[in-house]
């Protein structure tokens, strides 16, 4: 759809009951935070250490997600969730139990780090599935209720999966971060296509670690959206401090044929971890954004994102503004 008030087209539906908060006077940049944050706090389930790194989607005129809880015996899993207005959430206390039909495939230790796709006729999730150690795992559902597993998609060890929302070129795409079995220290997004989703290869390098605030490595974050301008890629970089990771986010415009080809890359971060409760918490200074809600009809954005490994927190824009900022801070 055409949107109407902005001036970049954005491929998808309207979404006029989407999260807003308009920019505040003073302190907002091409995002700015939701002045409520976090909107889930640790605790919202009666099993739950900490909520965050999570992924929501518009579903049947109200909202439905897949949030990443580790227990309280610091077992990473998804679960799925609604809501009505996407900031108030009703998490479901057990985790997704996947069905399919090669039980070596539910063999996975952990889950973590969901993101979710409306493709073609169905959301997909992919979350990294521990599996001999991290690696891509693949799952669809029609309606939060009953969840499938396809295959992993790929060899560990691999974080970061996040599939295009159509097939490009006649090929189910995803971008992949390759890692290791630990606190990876190093990190490049990755192509690859599939004609099936249980095939994966084709691999393309897209964009290894830069400057600064993403100088150590770069992961992809929410589902890329369409726009006239290229597919708007969210994703987080790490810098290694003297304390530690900090976990920042930017975006980047990837060629709508050729994802692979980098077309504008901020050189700035969008979002960083500038508040208490993205600096403090289970691992502190960590911003990771997992989602990316947007009304094609304004240009509307509410992304979802981790905050310190903990809680969860919204912050808003608008396309058209976040695409000026990257294309004129760019360092391809
Ligand atoms: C990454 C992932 C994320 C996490 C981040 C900071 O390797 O495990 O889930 O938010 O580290 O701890």
């Amino acid at each position: 759809m055409q949107s109407s008030g902005s001036k970049t087209t954005v491929v998808g539906g309207a979404l006029p009951n989407i999260p807003w908060e308009d920019r505040p006077a003073k302190g907002g940049g091409a995002l700015w935070r939701y002045s409520h944050n976090p909107i889930i706090p640790r605790n919202a389930i009666p099993t739950s250490n900490s909520i965050f790194n999570s992924a929501v989607v518009p579903y049947n005129g109200a909202f439905a997600g897949v949030f990443r809880c580790d227990n309280q015996a610091r077992e990473m899993n998804i679960h799925g969730g609604r809501s009505r207005d996407a900031i108030h959430w009703e998490i479901a206390p057990e985790p997704i139990q996947f069905q399919g039909p090669d039980p070596e495939m539910a063999r996975c230790v952990y889950r973590y780090d969901p993101r979710v796709c409306w493709l073609e006729d169905r959301y997909y999730v992919t979350w990294c599935n521990g599996y001999h150690g991290p690696t891509i795992g693949i799952g669809y559902t029609f309606d939060f209720e009953i969840f499938h597993f396809l295959e992993n998609a790929f060899l560990p060890y691999n974080r970061n999966g996040v599939l295009f929302p159509r097939k490009i070129n006649g090929k189910y795409a995803m971008l992949s971060r390759p890692s290791d079995t630990g606190h990876t220290p190093f990190g490049d997004v990755f192509y690859s296509e599939s004609p099936d989703l249980v095939h994966w290869g084709k691999h393309r390098f897209v964009m290894g670690p830069k400057g600064g605030w993403q100088s150590t490595k770069v992961g992809a974050g929410p589902t890329p959206i369409e726009t006239g301008a290229g597919w708007l890629l969210f994703y987080h970089g790490v810098l290694t401090s003297c304390n530690g990771f900090v976990y920042s986010f930017s975006a980047a415009l990837l060629d709508l044929e050729q994802p692979w080809k980098v077309l504008y890359r901020a050189k700035p971060y969008l979002i960083a971890p500038w508040e208490p409760y993205e600096c403090v918490g289970d691992v502190p200074n960590v911003t990771f954004p997992g989602a990316a809600l947007c009304d094609a009809a304004t240009g509307r954005l509410a992304i979802y994102y981790g905050c310190a490994d903990t809680v969860t927190g919204l912050v808003f824009g608008y396309v058209d503004e976040v695409i000026d900022f990257v294309r004129s801070n760019s360092e391809v």
